[in-house]
């Protein structure tokens, strides 16, 4: 057995720092015995009451293999939580020890158990120990590490219906079919002596086109679980001194970056997040568009258009009192992505039209937001977000590869039953290669380091 599978291991859950509580989590075959050595006799008494927490006093281990205090001195008092196997977060039997916060009780409660005979648990070890019990899939494992890392409402709500089963649900919806064919065909080999009756050409193709067809409704979702993770990159951009910044920071509600009436004051691009109604947007506010720039300037611009280059969407800005002034050339714009004409300076011409904005009065900036968020909603945040399903790059792989072989069968329907049973072998791999059905030591490896010690 791995060493990563095997024995009890302890850590403290909750972030370092002052807070009202700490939470230690121990799990593993001993969980018991080793929180007992830390107990008074009866505070964890056979048969242990399953997830009934209990107020005791918790003691340096008075049998420690290594140094520390004196056996049996106090550390905290805590409530101690048992949950018995297969019952628990990992499905081990786990003992929870919420101590007061602060960094010296959790500190010690761990340490003590280290002392009684645990080991100090890795990054991510409890859920990959989750995982291994078949208490979480691959795909929710990923979703956990999703919402710890959530910084915004949206986020944190697909990352939470990703949890509760979205992708795992979908994705089952299109194996089931797969294997019934693949068990079929299967069937039909063995027998054939016996002339089995195999699955026409025609239920093979229905099967293999309903599934490619669900494979494809979740790609259609994968720049909306970017959009949902990373943000929506807004980027400003236009000619010098037409008001970006001020823009900028009429949208932010705050002065994040410089104004002035001089021409090209913004040189670096300045970043900065905004939520509105719980979806994360990221606004680049740029240097100004000009063609004759030179020495700084000609960096900032430079810059400018590498920012263009990831935006998911550009607002194209132009002052109300030049409506000649062309459009802002953004040949850097990435194929497809959006621009937004937008007036700035509203306030100096009441008769101009479209979408026109005041830094100055205000004017303009709530309808600039809606229009924000109404690019995100067409941007698929919301069928994301409703549906459960944030693919990230390894179930986009993943899905792609089975559309992959799915493809090479419908267009040979003449191959013969061994070579669909190998491919349709191979497209259940796939699949189960995203909910960690099929998994690899690596793979393990690669999603559970990303997480925290505690988790
Ligand atoms: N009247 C009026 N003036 C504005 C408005 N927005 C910006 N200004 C003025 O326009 C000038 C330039 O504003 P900035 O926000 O620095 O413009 P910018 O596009 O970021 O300029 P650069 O960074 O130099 O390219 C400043 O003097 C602002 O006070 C507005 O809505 N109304
Ligand atoms: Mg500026």
């Amino acid at each position: 057995m791995a060493i990563l599978e095997s024995g009890t291991v302890v850590a403290v859950a909750t972030p370092e720092g002052e807070g009202g509580l700490a939470v230690v989590r121990l799990s593993g075959p001993e969980a018991l015995a080793v929180a007992r050595r830390l107990l008074s006799a009866g505070a964890l008494a056979d048969p242990v009451d399953s997830h009934r927490a209990r107020l005791a006093l918790v003691r340096w281990p008075a049998r420690a293999d290594t140094g520390g205090p004196e056996p049996g001195t106090p550390l905290d008092q805590a409530l101690v939580l048992p949950m018995l196997a297969p019952a628990s977060y990992t499905g081990e039997d786990t003992v929870e020890f919420f101590c007061h916060g602060g960094l010296m009780p959790a500190r010690q409660i761990a340490a003590a158990c280290r002392a009684a005979g645990a080991r100090g648990a890795l990054p991510g070890e409890f859920t990959r120990r989750a995982f291994l019990n078949g208490r979480l899939s691959l795909v929710q494992a990923e979703a956990v590490a999703e919402l710890i890392a959530a910084e915004h409402a949206a986020g944190a709500r697909a990352a939470l219906a990703q949890l509760t089963g979205g992708l795992n649900r979908q994705l089952a919806a299109v194996e089931g079919p797969l294997r019934d064919l693949l068990a079929r065909i299967e069937g039909a080999l063995e027998f054939s002596e016996e002339d089995a009756v195999g699955p026409s050409r025609e239920d093979v193709a229905t099967t293999l086109r309903a599934a490619r067809r669900q494979i494809d409704d979740l790609l259609d979702l994968a720049p909306a679980g970017r959009l949902l993770r990373d943000g929506v990159q807004v980027v400003l951009v236009g000619a010098p001194n037409v008001g970006k910044s001020s823009l900028f920071n009429a949208l932010l509600g705050a002065d994040r970056a410089l104004v002035d009436p001089e021409a090209g004051t913004t040189r670096d691009v300045v970043t900065a997040p905004l939520e509105l109604d719980g979806v994360l947007f990221v606004l680049h506010d740029t240097a100004g568009l000009r063609d004759r720039a030179v020495g700084v300037e000609a960096k900032g611009v430079a810059r400018t258009r590498e920012t263009v280059a990831g935006a998911d969407l550009v607002l194209a800005l132009r002052p109300v009192t030049d409506r000649a002034q062309p459009a802002p050339a953004l040949g850097d714009a990435p194929a497809g992505c959006p621009v937004l004409p937008v007036w700035t300076k509203g306030d100096l011409d009441p008769a101009a039209t479209g979408m026109v904005t005041s830094s100055r009065t205000g004017q303009g900036i709530e309808a600039l937001r809606r229009a924000l968020l109404d690019h995100a909603r067409a941007g698929g945040v919301a069928a994301a977000v409703a549906r459960g399903v944030i693919l990230n790059q390894r179930h986009q792989d993943r899905l792609l590869a089975c559309r992959e072989t799915i493809d090479q069968l419908l267009e040979d329907p003449g191959a013969g039953d061994e070579v669909a049973a190998t491919l349709l072998a191979a497209t259940l791999q796939e699949l189960g290669a995203i909910t960690g059905r099929v998994f690899t030591e690596q793979l393990l490896g690669e999603i559970f380091s990303r997480f925290c010690v505690g988790k």
